[in-house]
């Protein structure tokens, strides 16, 4: 193992013939000190990966480099908390990685990027060509940029030091502009240690000018939409996290207050306006998709978390049919209308200048006084019966019961960063917890993915500087509970909090043959979670009751150390696959 890894090493390095003739030719700048540079160059303070050949000097160069390196113990943890610095800060975030297993590792994050339309770049080492190409077995070969190409916006290979800025400058672009998404740099061993003219070198580099342009919506496309929302009835307006990424909250609140039409956030997009607004709907979801006759889209795509625009959720007689609403869709990217549902008026642009552009014209558009009325009673009773439910107290605790203590703590502290993954973890989480601020809720995103806890929880942290409170399923968390050790080793105001249900969905399933076996949905009961935390020097605490789980909390947000709250949940209280039960086929057999 040492000799290969050591052979491979060597052959990184320059040969000692061209050292002499660097030195003989003034001063040199090599591929790796490029590569920080041109990321510098770009804003790009932070990166987030796991080192070894041959980046590994990348990540200690960068480091020296005044660059934040934040090295994780899996890379799909760096992966998805690059992808999620993406979407905080709208700048790509960067994901550094070895060649094969360590890219495919990286890769998923990368395809979650790409989905959930996230700016990442994902640079990975990659081995010899010409050794791969002829398939020769190099160290960790694999032809890294033909398997990222379908998974991601874009994919570039740099081959030559002087080709490093056009790379990095095109790998930005690509991840930015437009619609955001997932980005793939591929950069081979014998790349860093090139040397060239640092003169040269330094001017080949780029500043990449204006890297997501303002795209203004045309007129007629905007008097279109603005025609349609001054005949609604019952107009809605729906945001999803497209609006949150593109930061502009203040011409949103704007056309939404307005206008005075009722509005759902989807997940990401809690927060965008605090959710205790008067005008938001959702605690009346299911009343006013059906209801609705003109919905306004902003950066909320038609699929599945949608319904697809169709079926019962929006009041169709069958589940494909149209429920006879009319939509208006504020979108970047111009071939997202039509994807499941007619789109009556696509406003194709960025969110900001669409949103301006719908303000502007928007005078006389006013949500029908029935219209807000009819939402307001629904919401009054389903918040009055929410109202009971979380005011119970049952022993062992329920969601409610727990997520009532998180629900507050929020409200106590809306800057902090709320990391959810999970079923039931997750979708009680999202319906109870109020959000107060935008981009304060990070979650399982488009996929549903599980494992993007610690990653996330690690980038608010880092990049968003304020406390983080990360609730989990007790599955979700296994997907990147080694992170813990991450969050411990960089000292992150990181609280975790597993609503520990001994399993997947329910804790209490037995073996159906009556084998020895667990039953596959199920862990080992009572697991001690918050011991994995202690052995990193965190905190740890182990609650049953409401008031344990709000003073852990307390503590954790006080001390801002690392922390993780082990909540013991009852075993039957979640439901199969949480809130998308229908679409699990044996479920929907049953
Ligand atoms: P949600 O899951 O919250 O409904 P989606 O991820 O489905 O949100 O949709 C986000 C949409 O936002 C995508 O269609 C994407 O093209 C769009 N989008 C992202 N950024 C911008 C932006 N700056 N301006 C306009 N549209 C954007
Ligand atoms: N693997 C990946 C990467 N993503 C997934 N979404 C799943 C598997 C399937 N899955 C879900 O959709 S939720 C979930 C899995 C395994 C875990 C649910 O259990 P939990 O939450 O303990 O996290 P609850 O509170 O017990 O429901
Ligand atoms: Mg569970």
């Amino acid at each position: 193992m040492a000799t290969v890894t050591e052979s491979a090493a060597a052959s990184a390095k320059p040969q000692p013939a061209q050292a002499a003739s660097n030195a003989q030719a003034g001063e040199q700048i090599d591929g790796f000190q490029l590569v920080i540079e041109a990321l510098k160059l770009n804003g790009i303070d932070t990166v987030f990966g796991l080192p070894g050949i041959p980046i590994t000097d990348l990540t200690r160069k960068a480091q020296a480099a005044g660059l934040r390196v934040i090295s994780f113990r899996h890379e799909q943890s760096a992966g998805y908390a690059a992808s999620i610095a993406g979407f905080m800060t709208q700048k790509p975030g960067v994901c550094l990685t070895v060649s094969a297993p360590g890219f495919l590792n990286g890769l998923t994050a990368l395809a979650n990027a790409t989905t959930n339309c996230f700016p990442m770049i994902l640079v990975s080492g990659s081995s010899e060509r010409e050794v791969v190409d002829l398939q020769q077995g190099d160290y960790e070969e694999m032809d890294q940029l033909a398997i990222a190409k379908p998974l991601a916006k874009a994919a570039f290979r740099v081959l030559h030091a002087e080709d490093i800025g056009v790379g990095v400058a095109r790998a930005i672009r690509a991840a930015v502009s437009g619609r955001p998404g997932g980005v793939y740099l591929d950069l081979p061993a014998k790349l860093f240690p090139q040397s060239i003219d640092a003169e040269l070198g330094r001017k080949s580099l780029i500043k990449v000018v204006d890297p997501a342009p303002r795209q203004i919506p045309a007129q007629d496309a905007v008097k279109r939409a603005l025609d349609l929302l001054r005949g609604a009835k019952k107009p809605l307006i729906l945001l999803g996290k497209g609006a949150a990424y593109a930061q502009a909250d203040a011409q949103i609140r704007a056309l939404v207050e307005k206008t005075g039409i009722p509005y759902l956030p989807m997940s990401m997009a809690k927060g965008i306006l605090p959710d205790t607004h008067p005008q938001c709907a959702s605690a009346a979801r299911s009343f006013v998709l059906p209801e609705a006759d003109v919905v306004l889209l902003v950066g909320a795509r038609l699929n599945w978390l949608l319904s697809h625009g169709k079926g019962k959720t929006w009041g169709g007689k069958g589940s494909k049919d149209w429920g006879g609403q009319k939509f208006v869709q504020v979108d970047i990217s111009p071939t997202e209308a039509d994807s499941n549902v007619r789109i009556d008026a696509p406003v194709v642009g960025d969110i900001g200048s669409c949103v301006a552009a719908l303000l502007e014209g928007s005078d006389g558009i006013k949500a029908p006084a029935e219209w807000v009325a009819a939402v307001n009673d629904k919401k009054g009773r389903n918040v009055a019966k929410m109202a009971e439910k979380l005011g119970e107290n049952p022993a062992p605790m329920s969601f409610h019961s727990a997520l009532n203590v998180v629900r507050d703590v929020v409200k106590a502290n809306p800057d902090a960063y709320l990391v959810n993954e999970g079923a039931n973890a997750l979708d009680f989480t999202r319906s109870i917890v109020d959000m107060y601020k935008p981009r304060k809720r990070l979650d399982v995103g488009t996929w549903g993915v599980m494992g993007i806890g610690m990653g996330f929880a690690v980038a608010a942290a880092v990049v968003g500087k304020q406390q983080v409170l990360a609730i989990e399923g007790d599955s979700a968390f296994g997907f990147s509970g080694m992170e813990v050790e991450t969050i411990c080793r960089y000292d992150l105001p990181v609280c975790v909090v597993i609503m520990n249900n001994n399993g997947v969905y329910r804790g209490d399933e037995k073996n159906p043959a009556g084998g020895a076996d667990p039953s596959p949905l199920v862990f080992v009961k009572d697991a001690r979670y918050e011991k994995l935390m202690e052995a990193f020097g965190g905190v740890g605490r182990h609650v049953t009751t409401p008031q344990e789980l709000r003073a852990a909390i307390d503590e954790a947000f006080r001390t801002k150390r690392p922390t993780l709250i082990n909540a013991v949940i009852a075993e039957g209280a979640g439901t199969e696959s949480g809130r998308i039960t229908a679409l699990n086929p044996t479920a929907a057999k049953k």
